[in-house]
């Protein structure tokens, strides 16, 4: 048997050069490598049956995002060149513009002050998703594999697996940050309203911001979110405890955290996510929790992709798995394979 996996061939158009560091440009670890080393693993281990996502209308995105901020990407993206051209010619760069540049947001709406009346015309919350000529089509891509995903589960599939890049759970109903653009996890989610009321859980090692936002006041998503704290981590200003209530819990953990902390967290996660009863569940996966991940601070090696694995397969619901972050290309192919070996074993039993 294998995971029905929707991918997203037009992510390969989006790989931003760098991102910005204390005035240094660092790699953009947010790679096309990262879905390419996942794809080849999964499918010669023939745990996945790769197949591509049909595209889906820019409509479909406005039950999760402010149809201002979708058309304020796409022409972005799609005028991005012309307006990298313009900044440059403020230093006579011009002739220094590759055909392939990629627009790096530096104004931020959070402070600008009560007299402003051009009101959210600025939708990224950081500088860390830029926006290139492709990134449009890869964002759209991308949500289309998480649509295809949950269409899968409603057509009966017990379970699929949407390859998505760029990832989502940072894109809130109208700001993109984290490398995030269009919230692929909470399209699904959206979709599956189809099948009544939707869990998400979110194991990316960062508190899944976006998706908290978007289902901020939605009684139908149940949103659950295991991350590190974020008195202490990215994205610094959401996750906490405090902002739980009927539909949304937060569980922020320590640095450091091991895989029986983790577990437990998980357990009581999972207990909450059965006493609602939904009738699906989305999990926004990242692998950014191993150990050995270039921005984690967990404390867990791969093993734990095949505990966590067994305990959400342990609830029985129809249930899509959604690629978040994780970065240590050395090791993906091993933890997604881990994954998806201990979410095909326990099915089957
Ligand atoms: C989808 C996903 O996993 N997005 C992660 C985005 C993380 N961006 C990390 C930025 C880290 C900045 N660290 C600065 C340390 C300040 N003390
Ligand atoms: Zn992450």
């Amino acid at each position: 048997m294998t995971i029905r996996t929707f991918v997203n061939p037009a992510h390969e158009g989006h790989h931003p050069p760098a991102e910005y560091l204390h005035g240094h440009a660092v790699p953009y670890y947010e790679s096309p490598e990262r879905v390419r080393i996942l794809l080849d693993a999964l499918t010669e281990a023939r745990l996945i049956a790769p197949e591509p996502a049909e595209r889906i209308a820019p409509q479909v995105l406005h039950a999760s995002h402010d149809p201002a901020m979708v058309r304020f990407l796409q022409d972005l993206s799609q005028g991005s060149q012309e307006l990298i051209g313009q900044d440059f010619d403020v230093y006579d760069l011009r002739q220094r513009l590759s055909t392939d540049e990629y627009y790096y947001e530096t104004m931020f709406p959070a402070q600008l002050g009560r007299w402003s009346t051009r009101t959210r015309t600025v939708y990224f919350f950081d500088s860390t998703s830029p926006v290139g000529r492709h990134t449009w089509e890869a964002a759209l891509g991308s949500a289309s594999a998480a649509y295809a995903g949950a269409s899968a589960l409603l057509a009966g599939d017990r379970q699929a697996y949407a390859l998505c890049r760029p990832p989502g759970h940072h894109a809130g109903r109208n700001t993109m940050g984290g490398y995030c653009y269009l919230n692929n996890a909470a399209v699904a989610a959206n979709h599956l309203k189809g099948r009544g009321r939707v869990a998400i859980l979110d194991v990316d090692y960062h508190h899944g911001n976006g998706t908290q936002d978007i289902f901020w006041e939605d009684d139908e998503v149940l949103f659950v979110s295991l991350h590190a704290d974020p008195a202490l981590d990215y994205p610094y200003f959401t996750g906490f405890e405090a902002e739980n209530h009927a539909t949304n819990r937060n569980i922020p953990l320590p640095h450091g955290t091991t895989a029986p902390d983790y577990l437990a967290a998980l357990d009581g996660a999972l207990a909450h996510i059965r006493e609602q009863a939904p009738g699906s569940l989305v999990v926004s996966l990242g692998f950014d929790i191993h150990r050995d991940d270039p921005m984690g601070h967990f404390d867990m090696d791969t093993s734990i992709f095949a505990a966590i694995a067994e305990r959400i397969v342990a609830l029985h619901l129809p249930t899509l798995y959604v690629q978040e972050g994780g970065y240590r290309l050395a090791g993906l192919d091993e933890m997604a394979a881990t994954f998806f070996q201990a979410v095909l074993a326990t099915e089957g039993v």
